[in-house]
């Protein structure tokens, strides 16, 4: 009997979260033949990320996963793909297990046979957050232990999620030509030749963009930037005093703009792959431009009291320890910090050092065990010891 797991997850705002747990249940279905039932309350933005789901669907099988709606209110439903004992159980980013699932736990506690409860939580660079890694945490009314799951970037971390044969994926499609073209010809983008470099932008409203903007325009190197539709475009639009939207191909001076559409996980990763230098943001578009192996500058999920630039901080010293570079440390707060205004002329001169710095980091990443690994083998050691 393969090993059953429920991952739940609600949509606040944005994708990262649906984009992680979606990642996560491909992962343990993919790699290690787990059962997965994915509940998300929100189809709708989900099926951007997973163009082939059907929002309109309570209940479909997507690739080797089942994915359900999550009525919040809807108490007692249980999927028929959902009767059977749970092995694991994933709390996505804190979003709180409906109480027939705790109690259906409950349950298999008291039959001998609990699932293990993992919380998992945000992702973060700072040392708490290693130092809390598979904490347990007795829930107050029926004693069943949650475990505390960060997803992190050292070896005691809860790790990165990274599936088994993605770099040799990434290192064939760059070394492509074909396989390239065919991408470009199916995002409709005729000819990326005439250009020096290409840039991936992909962030919240962020007043920086201008600034990068001018540079960009004024350079003596052409530049293509590719927008994935979104938050972005507000900013850029003013910038160019003209609202864009999909499909639009603008330029100005060394500045050519195209405007994508929303791309698939899986083509996302290939622009990521195929640009100098990415633009990312939140939790797990940042994770995959690391993958990429390029040049990234990262703009934090915005927090009150300023919590993110800490958490920005934390990253950027952690990187520091494998290789420091000045300009992309000064970049980064650029992107992320009012306070910070350096022009981007010069940082660009750099990009070759941070293609170097990129790869490094890339290469003591990998040598780490992916997040699936790492939570495999914690699931395989808690239930030996309650054979025991
Ligand atoms: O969308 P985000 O801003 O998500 C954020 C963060 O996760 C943040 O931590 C969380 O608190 C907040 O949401 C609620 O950025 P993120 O995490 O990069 O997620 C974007 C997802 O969208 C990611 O899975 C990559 C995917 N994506 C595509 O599939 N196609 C695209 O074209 C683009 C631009 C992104």
């Amino acid at each position: 009997m393969p090993i059953q797991c429920a991952i739940y997850c609600t949509v606040i705002d944005n994708f990262g979260d649906v984009g992680v747990c979606w990642r996560l249940a491909r992962q343990l279905a993919n790699e290690h033949d787990v059962n997965v039932t994915l509940w998300i309350d929100d189809l709708v933005s989900f099926s951007k990320l997973a163009p082939s789901l059907n929002p309109n669907l309570a209940e479909q099988p997507l690739e080797k996963i089942t994915v359900c709606l999550w009525h919040k209110d809807d108490r007692d439903r249980l999927s028929p793909t959902h009767q059977n004992p749970l092995d694991i159980i994933i709390e996505g980013f804190g979003c709180r297990l409906p109480d027939f699932v705790i109690h259906k736990m409950a349950q298999q506690a008291k039959a001998g046979k609990p699932p293990l409860w993992i919380n998992l939580e945000y992702l973060s660079a700072e040392s708490w957050a290693v130092d809390c890694q598979a904490m347990p945490s007795p829930h107050p009314q029926t004693g069943l232990v949650q475990y505390f799951w960060f997803p992190s970037f050292s070896e005691k971390s809860g790790g990165l999620l990274r599936e088994a044969n993605l770099i040799e994926r990434r290192d064939e499609f760059q070394s492509n030509i074909q396989a390239q073209a065919d991408f470009w010809s199916k995002l409709s983008v005729t000819d990326t030749r005439p250009f020096d470099r290409k840039i991936s932008l992909f962030s919240y409203e962020n007043k920086a963009i201008h600034a990068l903007l001018d540079t960009l325009a004024a350079d003596q190197q052409t530049t293509l930037l590719l927008i994935p539709e979104g938050k972005a475009l507000a900013d850029v639009s003013h910038w160019l005093g003209q609202t864009l939207s999909q499909g639009d191909c603008i330029t100005k001076q060394a500045l050519t703009i195209i405007v994508l559409p929303f791309l698939s996980h899986q083509d996302y990763d290939r622009l990521l792959w195929i640009c100098d230098l990415n633009f990312v943001r939140g939790e797990d578009s940042v994770i995959r431009a690391q993958w990429a192996g390029q040049p990234l500058i990262w703009q934090i999920y915005p927090q009150d009291d300023e919590a993110h630039i800490v958490k920005l901080n934390a990253f950027i010293d952690i990187v520091a320890t494998i290789n420091q570079n000045d300009s992309w440390q000064t970049m980064m707060l650029t992107w992320n910090t009012a306070n910070y205004v350096h022009q981007w002329a010069n940082a660009l001169n750099h990009l070759a050092d941070w293609q170097i710095m990129a790869r490094e980091w890339q290469a003591f990443l990998t040598a780490q065990p992916s997040l699936t690994t790492k939570l495999m083998q914690f699931f395989h050691l808690k239930h030996s010891l309650s054979d025991k």
